[in-house]
């Protein structure tokens, strides 16, 4: 997969280089580049921002050196855009970190996880003028998504989340392609259960005994109820309907 990513921060994107995704790209599995905004902005003081038009506080960053700087992005891209309807349209998809797009989930993970070519597009200040989006919408495939709700001060670490979401997806970047089935429970829409290592005794905590029983039929069960207790606690929202019903534990002093 490749993946182009434009910020005004690049260093930001260091952090790809370690463990896992470092590896990941030294194996060839993922191609990560990351372009500085200011390349594209040829005045003096290689500005990318301006005063809001209309009024308002803060600063909106000009459409100019988006232009420039996506439309050398695409004209190297991989994936060739397809000469069909939008509906069923390929070639590179652009993601704009933003609080007000969609919101990223592990399903959205793994739909990506399908793209030849990925585009981070990285705003700062209040956001990036509406016709960069408009104009790449009308191009190409665009999409808003945000990581969750709550303000970050730019796209950049909403953009390094969704990419290791994304790129420990792909084959052979996760090293046992079996913590990957294990994490397919989370398709049954479950909390993980809490996990245990060694010692068997720590500060006067143990591990939990059916653990240590070699019953495997009984450890998975455990686990199961784990799951089911705590989204019940945590994420009642997420609790699959016929496990609603159920009441085990759920009034302490009943
Ligand atoms: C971003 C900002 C609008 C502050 C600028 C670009 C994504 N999930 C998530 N939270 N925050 C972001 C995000 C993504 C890109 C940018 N900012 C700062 C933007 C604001 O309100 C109008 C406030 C934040």
């Amino acid at each position: 997969m490749r993946i182009d990513v434009v910020s005004i921060f690049p260093g930001y994107f260091d952090a790809l280089e370690l463990s896992l995704l470092g590896k990941a790209k030294q194996k060839g599995l993922i191609d990560v580049r990351v372009h500085d905004l200011r390349d594209a902005a040829h005045d003096r003081h290689r500005t990318v921002d301006d005063t809001p038009t209309g009024g308002g506080a803060g600063m909106v960053m000009k459409p100019e050196p988006w232009g420039e700087m996506l439309d050398g992005i695409l004209a190297e891209s991989p994936d060739e855009p397809a000469e069909t309807p939008r509906s069923e349209a390929h070639g590179p998809l652009i993601i704009f970190p933003s609080p007000a797009g969609e919101v990223f989930t592990q399903r959205m993970a793994r739909e990506l996880a399908q793209e030849q070519h990925l585009v981070f597009g990285c705003g700062r200040y209040e956001g990036i003028d509406q016709r960069v989006f408009d104009e790449y919408a009308e191009r190409g495939r665009v999409r808003l998504v945000s990581i969750g709700d709550y303000v970050l001060n730019g796209g950049e670490v909403a953009a390094i989340a969704m990419i290791e979401a994304i790129a420990r997806l792909l084959p052979g970047v996760v090293g046992n392609p079996e913590s990957l089935v294990e994490e397919s429970h989370e398709e049954d829409g479950l909390l993980e259960y809490p996990s245990y290592t060694k010692p068997a005794e720590w500060r006067g905590r143990e591990v939990p005994s059916v653990l240590l029983s070699g019953n495997h039929a009984a450890i998975d069960a455990w686990r199961r109820e784990q799951r089911i207790e705590r989204t019940r606690r945590v994420r009642p929202e997420l609790l699959p309907r016929e496990l609603r019903g159920e009441s085990r534990g759920r009034h302490a002093a009943e």
